[in-house]
């Protein structure tokens, strides 16, 4: 049974009790949703056994929408709604807490300290529970990996991104996320993935081009404690079910776990 106060407690005590947690992406683009879209997506997520959902994009953000989105969701939903911010156009008041992320292998300063010491007042201004994450992105990337200048981690170079994961861990941060990017071919390879998360002792996230069940328990069995998917909601209902289902079977093995 679940007793958390914070979000960051939220999760970490249904970590220890499932092994590993589904999270779905929502991306807050005008162009691609509205309210009823948003509010159709967050309960398939819900539904499906997504823990968390998370609302973030790369382009096209801002505030005003972000708000409308996330009350939309709100009205549906029970499970936490947490901020993944490309820039500080993606900081709402009405999330319940915000993943305050640096892109650690960006090239542009501003992606890993600029927005984040710009944003800081506004989420303190805003009250927001601030949880404290490392963001790396594996190649290719996509939009992220390009809007965010990032220099991606070579997909057979596991050893630079555990480098990463380590000194994200060494710095205080909360949770790691390997990103591969929304919309990849292919997710990250679970053998790399096996390589970060024998390193660090904090929660890994894994995201970018999971489509499967197969896919996502493999990931879970390699050690990433957190699964996110974004364009799976946008598509199917039972491949998310599948999804999540393939996440439980894999928790299976690591409950427990550390923390
Ligand atoms: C983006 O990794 C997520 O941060 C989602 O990726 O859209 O490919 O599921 P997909």
């Amino acid at each position: 049974m679940v007793k958390a106060v914070t979000v960051y407690e939220y999760i970490m005590e249904r970590l220890r009790e499932e092994g590993a947690l589904h999270f779905t992406l929502i991306d807050p683009d005008p162009s691609k949703i509205n309210a009823d879209i948003a509010e159709d997506m967050a309960k398939s997520a819900e539904d499906s056994g997504s823990a968390a959902i998370m609302i973030g994009g790369s382009i096209g953000v801002c505030e005003k929408f972000l708000d409308d989105i996330i009350d939309a969701i709100k009205r549906v939903v029970k499970i936490p709604v947490i901020l993944f911010p490309g820039n500080i156009s993606g900081i709402s008041r009405k999330a319940d807490a915000i993943f305050f992320m640096s892109l650690l292998n960006s090239e542009d300063l501003y992606f890993v300290i600029g927005a984040q010491v710009l944003g800081a007042p506004i989420v303190k201004m805003y009250g927001l529970e601030v949880i404290p994450m490392g963001y790396i992105i594996v190649e290719p990337g996509e939009a992220a990996g390009f809007i965010g200048r990032a220099r991606p981690i070579p997909i057979n170079h596991p050893e630079i991104a555990s480098a990463f994961a380590l000194a994200a861990q060494y710095l205080g941060m909360k949770f790691v996320y390997l990103e591969r990017g929304s919309g990849a071919r292919e997710a990250i390879p679970a053998e790399f993935v096996r390589r970060v998360t024998k390193v660090v002792d904090i929660p890994v996230i894994v995201g970018g081009g999971i489509r499967d069940g197969k896919t996502a328990k493999e990931l879970v069995k390699a050690g990433a404690s957190i699964i996110v998917t974004g364009t799976v909601v946008e598509e199917s209902k039972d491949k998310l079910k599948e999804i999540v289902n393939g996440i439980k079977e894999g928790g299976l093995f690591k409950r427990g776990v550390r923390w």
